[in-house]
């Protein structure tokens, strides 16, 4: 049986406000949930199914070419991985493949399809979705269809029987990482990822090291739960000397908290450095859980970016927000990662519950005194299945389970709505605007940042990001 894998293209995405120069412009990643099904199903299954996977993004294909490759493949069976931002894409893709093939089977996975099961399950192009993790599940359904079964028996999965709904009880999560696959990059044209600040080499990929996360930010979709899964450090530098023997230096590392287990971390890096292995490592980090040996211990072994979520200038913001750090941390977590030589990305929210005028202002001081090399402001919007979402319905600040009504008619109009407590729309994109200007037009930001530019594509890439971010 013939299975395609799709990651949709991010022609339609939902307005998340996010500059998309800080986003697109940065690199692009590979689709790490496809491969991970695909690897494991193929390890289970054998020659039994015959699995590709398209990435839409990185191939730079529109819908005609996608309809001119769903007809040559003519797949069995179609999974597509769907986040909230690409639902209208996702579906497009769906439709494609049922025009193409009204027999194909339409599977999709992901957040968007675990967070609203049954409204996704109600559009007439999917058969069938995978909630959760998608390993076993996925090649537990392979399996069901192959046998030209309905999947009843499997968990995580939601079908249509003649019709009807019908949602199998959730999966438990993946105990033991370390008993799945590596993820088989050859799947994808895997030179073409790249990390815009990444090392010299730039062929990039996404390292998983760890699943889930403890903490209780309330803007987060916590999407694995609260339970926190760790690769053991022998298994996740095994996984890099694979890339690395593929010619693979640069890594991003994905996980929902990283620097959770001190001593983990110390050992993953002391084996990159045993080992000799030439690389360079992006990775998010939390301000309360990085010292200063953790710092020098991960840049010698190659981590030369490390991301801070700060979110907010203001103590009373980052307690409703229930961070769980200080500005303190903050202003030592950079510190101390400059000293270290990694450059720093800070990342604040604008316009989150009880922020007011002074609480922004506190919060773009602090970006100036932290001075990091990069500094995204993002405006605050309540993404589904997170407490910020319930909080914004309870207080009515939010009009309306309106993701949920979005999830089961979705519209290429539809625009989330934003924390308007003490803002208009407008007032919160001048705010935003304002932010970058005064934090990137700062004479000493800019001779910094053309000093340390490494080559004229380089060069290229940052001014292209750069127009995109400060055009109206
Ligand atoms: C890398 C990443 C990105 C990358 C690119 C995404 C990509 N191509 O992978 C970039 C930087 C572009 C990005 C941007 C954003 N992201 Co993002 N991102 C991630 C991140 C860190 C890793 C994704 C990943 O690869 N995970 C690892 C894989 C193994 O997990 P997975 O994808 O969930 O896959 C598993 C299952 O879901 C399932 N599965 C997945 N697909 C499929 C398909 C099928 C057919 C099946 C059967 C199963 C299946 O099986 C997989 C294996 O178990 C996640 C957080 C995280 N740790 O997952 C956030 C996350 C996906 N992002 C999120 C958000 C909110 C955003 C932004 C909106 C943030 C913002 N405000 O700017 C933007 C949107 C950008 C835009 N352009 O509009 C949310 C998603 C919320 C949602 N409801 O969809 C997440 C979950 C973070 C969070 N905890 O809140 N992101």
């Amino acid at each position: 049986m013939k299975v395609l894998l799709v990651n949709p293209p991010a022609k339609n995405l939902v307005r998340t406000f996010a500059p998309d120069a800080l986003t697109e412009e940065m690199g692009l990643y590979p689709p790490m949930g496809l491969l991970y099904i695909a690897s494991y199903a193929m390890k289970a299954h054998g020659e039994r199914f015959k699995i590709e996977i398209l990435d839409t993004q990185v191939e730079r294909m529109d819908y005609k070419k996608i309809k001119k490759f769903l007809e040559e493949k003519k797949p069995d069976i179609i999974g597509i991985s769907c986040m909230t931002f690409l639902l209208i894409d996702a579906l497009k893709v769906a439709r494609l493949a049922k025009e193409t093939n009204p027999r194909t089977h339409v599977v999709f996975g992901g957040t968007h399809p675990t967070i609203y099961p049954v409204e996704m399950l109600s559009q007439p192009e999917i058969d069938s979705i995978v909630i959760g993790e998608g390993e076993i599940t996925f090649a537990e359904l392979l399996d069901a269809l192959f046998m030209k079964k309905f999947p009843s028996g499997i968990n995580g999965v939601g079908y249509k029987e003649n019709g009807k709904i019908l949602l199998n009880p959730r999966r438990e999560f993946i105990r033991d990482l370390d008993s799945l696959p590596f993820p088989d990059r050859d799947l994808l044209p895997f030179k073409k990822y790249y990390n815009l600040l990444g090392g010299s080499k730039e062929i990039m990929t996404s390292l998983l090291t760890s699943r889930g996360c403890p903490h209780k930010c309330i803007f987060c979709t916590s999407k694995d739960g609260r339970l926190c899964r760790m690769r053991s450090p022998e298994n996740t530098v095994q996984e890099i000397e694979e890339c690395v023997a593929k010619g693979i230096t640069d890594f991003d590392i994905i996980d929902d908290t990283f620097t959770i287990h001190r001593k983990r971390v110390i050992a993953i890096a002391d084996l990159i450095i045993q080992r000799g292995l030439k690389i360079t490592m992006d990775l998010r980090a939390r301000v309360d859980q990085v010292d200063q040996e953790i710092l020098d211990k991960l840049a010698q072994a190659g981590c030369n970016r490390i991301r801070f979520g700060v979110e907010s200038g203001s103590p009373e913001v980052l307690r409703a927000l229930k961070k769980g750090i200080t500005v303190e941390q903050v202003r030592r977590a950079f510190k101390m990662a400059k000293k270290a030589g990694i450059v720093t990305f800070a990342y604040f929210m604008m316009g989150s519950p009880g922020e007011k005028k002074k609480e922004i202002i506190k919060s773009i001081k602090l970006a100036k005194e932290i001075d990091p090399d990069f500094a995204q402001f993002l405006i605050t919007t309540p993404f589904p299945a997170t407490e910020l979402y319930t909080l914004g319905m309870e207080k009515g600040v939010l009009q309306g389970d309106y993701w949920r009504e979005f999830s089961a008619n979705p519209g290429e109009e539809f625009i989330p709505q934003w924390w308007t407590e003490n803002f208009t729309h407008s007032e919160l994109e001048k705010w935003q605007k304002k932010a970058h200007l005064s934090f990137y037009y700062r004479p000493r930001y800019v001779f910094r940042q053309l000093r340390q530019v490494k080559s004229l594509k380089e060069f290229a890439r940052k001014a292209k990001a750069g127009i995109r971010l400060f055009a109206d």
